[in-house]
């Protein structure tokens, strides 16, 4: 009954992890503005530090000698910190968090000149509070802090709750955000998802795993790869090469819209007014069978094809794990023909590590987000609505040099397709899938958003001397809907029809052409815009190594690969592990399809030869030679 109540002591390892904690948690709030959305996000938010600390902390417990185990602890608590205050920093610069290769790009931190100083705050002191404290109780050793050299059997408990703690915070990611790591999202995700340090883990893992394939990869490699793509290079149209000579690019990238909208209806409503419209214009070709060819990294694969006519990789975004490698762009192209080249996006830069990718591809500007201003009611869903962003980015326009290429990525057809209701220009559709029945008012809504671009660029006096190329960057309604899509469709979606769902829409449109006229039936891929785009623009083709041929020459092999392994010939479809008849939709026999797989594969696996082994680094795309060895190719 009287027995005294006394504090249980404290080890100074929980005491380092617990300010460690503490700080990382605050530093979340009070110095990278991480945008949270609900509770389970700040909740995942609130434990994402921990597994990391466990674990390096837990090192501390193998440590027998006192004061070596309290200098482990100091030295750790001061180099997290350190890491942590460095993000912040750079934070401040950026927006965004440092990653290996950016530790190594020295040309970014010029940006920072002598200001360094000034992006850091007396307060930033605070951060260093607790190493102070520390170092005190290692000196003072006060009486609720106690040493005790650690057994076995509670060191084991320790890191079975280290590994809980882990795999718990990743489910709960997984959920939140599926797909986490393979998809490699933006840093801003992972960060939120998995905590800063474990997020430097993985940055490593990702640099170190990309460098050990690039250092075993010699210019030997190329020839193969080379004299493959020789083999498939082809003669580009001559009647339509240089029509558009000078004149400005527009790309506009149409976020998730499939072809299955356009010159169709919903319930008796029309989806795309406008693109229809342009089906039928003189001065516009449209295709009907173009495929997007993106794998996980979506958005920023369609963008990493346009610029390279390569494919993208089977798994992640190439635009993180191989965002440093050497490239040969459309935009490189441009740029030696004196255009002014931008990207414009109204979201934050480094989502799709776009901000390191477009440097590296050769684009003189990113207008991202800050370049915007969202007005009250501009924003719905993913950010920025599509019609206020284009015409802030005609306004743009206005103020650049002549000739410019300017490729623009929309928004709001975005999953999950919400719109604000005075943006609703028809009604939803009326399956057991919400998504499938929004999808078609936020299509509808994209479409008006480019009749008023037109426009404003009628409007800027810059329409006449532009071409303005659009397409779609991937599938809007995965296979998860299918069930949906089959009452819309009207028909069963097997592998074959879901393959021809990936049909995307492409637009060519050169004011005073008369290029067009009717829709154009040519079976092309992502991969081909780059050469299509170089030869209507009259640039000098280089010999760049690239697989994709000008999708209105002649001799092009109307042979389409999707980055899966599935593809579409003139009469056949590989999906499914089946070979399909495209005339009747049915299973056909699979030697028909025999040859076309074995050259998907080789094509596919020569891409990834590149991409994995940074191959172009190797080789002068102005004379198609091999560099350091002064071997020419084509011999
Ligand atoms: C984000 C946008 C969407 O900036 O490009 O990316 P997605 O999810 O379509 O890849
Ligand atoms: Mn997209």
């Amino acid at each position: 009954m009287n027995k005294k109540w006394t504090m249980p002591k404290l080890s100074i390892v929980i005491i380092a992890i617990a300010f460690l904690w503490i700080k990382t948690v605050v530093s979340y709030y009070a110095s990278f503005s991480i945008n949270i959305e609900n509770v389970m996000q700040a909740i995942i938010l609130f434990i994402n530090p921990l597994s990391f600390l466990l674990l390096i902390f837990g090192v501390a417990l193998f440590i027998k000698k006192e004061k070596n185990r309290n200098l482990y602890v100091i030295i750790t608590s001061a180099v997290l910190t350190i890491i942590l205050f460095s993000n912040m920093v750079f934070y401040r610069f950026f927006n965004d968090f440092i990653t290996l290769p950016v530790l190594f790009q020295t040309n970014n931190f010029g940006d920072l000149g002598g200001s360094a100083l000034e992006n850091i705050y007396w307060t930033d002191a605070l951060y260093f509070l607790d190493i102070i404290v520390l170092i005190a109780i290692a000196k003072m050793k006060p009486s609720f802090v106690a040493f005790k050299e650690t057994t076995k059997i509670n060191r084991r408990a320790y890191f079975l709750v280290t590994i809980a703690t882990f795999f718990f915070n990743l489910g709960l990611a997984e959920t939140e955000r599926p797909q986490l790591l393979t998809r490699t999202f933006d840093r801003e995700m992972l960060v939120k998802n998995i905590g800063l340090n474990n997020y430097h883990l993985y940055d490593i893992y990702l640099q170190s795993k990309q460098s050990a394939q690039r250092a075993l990869a010699d210019s030997s490699e190329l020839v193969d790869v080379n004299n493959y793509v020789e083999a498939k290079s082809i003669e580009p149209a001559s009647d339509l090469h240089g029509i558009a000579e000078g004149k400005n690019l527009i790309v506009v990238k149409l976020e998730s819209t499939q072809n299955f909208v356009i010159n169709n209806e919903m319930n008796g409503e029309v989806i795309t007014p406008f693109l229809n419209s342009l089906t039928e214009d003189e001065d516009t070709i449209y295709l009907d069978n173009f495929y997007h060819q993106t794998e996980q990294g979506k958005t920023s694969d369609s963008e990493f094809i346009l610029d390279n006519s390569l494919y993208p990789l089977g798994r992640g975004a190439v635009f993180f794990t191989h965002s440093g490698n050497e490239y040969h762009t459309l935009t490189d192209s441009l740029n030696k023909e004196g255009y002014f080249t931008s990207a414009m996006h109204a979201n934050n830069k480094s989502f799709w590590n776009r901000d390191i990718v477009y440097e590296n591809f050769g684009y003189d500007r990113f207008y991202s987000l800050p370049d915007y201003t969202v007005g009250e009611g501009e924003a719905v869903n993913w950010g920025m609505k599509d019609i206020p962003f284009l015409q802030q980015s005609v306004e743009h326009m206005k103020e650049m040099e002549k000739p410019f290429y300017s490729k623009l990525i929309t928004l709001t057809n975005h999953h999950p397709f919400y719109l604000d209701e005075e943006d609703k220009f028809i009604d939803e559709y009326d399956s057991n899938s919400g998504t499938l029945n929004r999808y078609f008012q936020t299509v509808r809504y994209t479409d008006e958003a480019i009749k008023e671009f037109f426009t404003s660029l009628k409007e800027a006096g810059i329409y006449e001397d532009s071409v303005i190329v659009m397409y779609g960057d991937h599938y809007g309604i995965s296979e998860n809907h299918n069930v949906a899509m089959s009452q819309y469709m009207d028909k069963e979606i097997t592998p074959f029809e879901s393959a021809q769902l990936q049909r995307v829409p492409f637009f060519v449109h050169v004011p005073g052409s008369g290029i067009g006229g009717e829709t154009n039936h040519s079976l092309a891929g992502q991969v081909d815009l780059k050469p299509t785009i170089q030869n209507l623009l009259g640039v000098e083709s280089d010999k760049s190594i690239q697989f994709g041929q000008d999708i209105f020459s002649e001799e092009n092999d109307n042979f389409v690969i999707l980055r899966d392994g599935r593809f579409i010939t003139e009469d056949l479809v590989w999906a499914g592990e089946t070979c399909w008849d495209k005339e009747t939709g049915e299973a056909t026999d699979t030697e028909l399809c025999a040859p076309f797989i074995e050259r998907a594969n080789e094509e596919l696996a020569y891409n990834d030869e590149i991409i994995y082994g940074d191959l172009l680094r190797f080789y002068d795309p102005e004379n198609g030679r091999l560099l350091e060895e002064d071997v020419t190719i084509e011999e």
